[in-house]
């Protein structure tokens, strides 16, 4: 697999206290452009060559999300964990460099503390499916405590007909409440909530290829399904200091639950 490296692109973005006032009251930001149509290409044509890769069935590859592991199906929602593996190159782009910025001020720490992971998470052409409403630390490990954001970027311009995100504002402030595995099946590795929210106030968020929305881990998100006859791609970045070792595990049996799921199906 034969990634170029990106184009040298000299594009800068950043914030100030507006915006940091916004992200702490609503616990998301939107930025219309991160970097320049030239690196998006560049990301794109690494993301397509990503997709060719030979499935395993499990998150050590591009794998489905909604069906359980070991499925080898065309995927309806597909996700790669750590595209940095293979595509180093990401840490060396404009989008990079602005998103880690911009995610230090936001989690208000030096610059030097930031850490970073990826994922790209794909939804097919007319069937990629619906990611339910949830928080992003509902799904991490139950030993850590985390001071973290997500950088969320589309390879294509999205809006309600291919899978924005939506956010309900200021959910962030609240804990993390109880998920399930959808279908009730630990297998499957996407959550959805437990109990049904009220989501009147939810803000859909449309964006040209290349914007960035910045969200909380506790902030409540949704993105509804692809409805059109092209695959929406999305790169995102999250963004984080060292994660701290809890004296007690956080109460999310869920996550155990996908973890021995995951486990079981790794033996097989
Ligand atoms: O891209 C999607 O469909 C959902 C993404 C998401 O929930 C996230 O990155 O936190």
């Amino acid at each position: 697999m034969e990634i170029a490296a990106p184009p040298t692109v000299d594009f800068e973005v950043d914030i100030g206290r507006a915006e940091m006032d916004f992200y702490a009251r609503n616990g998301y930001l939107v930025i219309d452009a991160i970097t320049t149509a030239d690196e998006v290409a560049w990301m794109r044509d690494a993301y397509a060559c990503l997709l060719t890769r030979t499935r395993s069935g499990l998150p050590n590859e591009f794998f489905d999300v909604t069906r359980p592991y070991g499925s080898l199906a065309s995927p309806s929602i597909g996700q790669l964990l750590m595209p940095e593996r293979f595509v180093p190159q990401i840490r060396a782009t404009a989008l990079w460099r602005n998103a880690r910025r911009i995610a230090a001020r936001l989690l208000e720490v030096p610059l030097e503390t930031v850490e970073h992971w990826g994922h790209l998470i794909f939804k097919a052409a007319n069937d990629g499916g619906e990611t339910p409403w949830h928080q992003d630390e509902a799904y991490w490990n139950v030993h850590r405590d985390y001071h973290a954001i997500a950088a969320w970027t589309p390879m294509q311009h999205v809006d309600e007909s291919n899978g924005c995100l939506w956010f309900l504002p200021g959910s962030h402030l609240g804990p993390v409440v109880a998920h399930r595995h959808v279908g009730d099946d630990p297998s499957v590795h996407i959550l959805e909530l437990a109990e049904r929210i009220d989501t009147e106030g939810a803000v859909a968020v449309p964006l040209m290829a290349g914007g960035m929305s910045f969200h909380h881990p506790r902030l409540l998100h949704y993105a509804g399904p692809n409805r059109t006859n092209r695959p929406r791609l999305a790169w995102a970045n999250e963004f984080q200091t060292a994660p701290v070792q809890r004296s007690t595990p956080a109460d999310r049996p869920w996550v155990l639950e996908g973890e021995a799921a995951l486990a079981r199906a790794m033996r097989t």
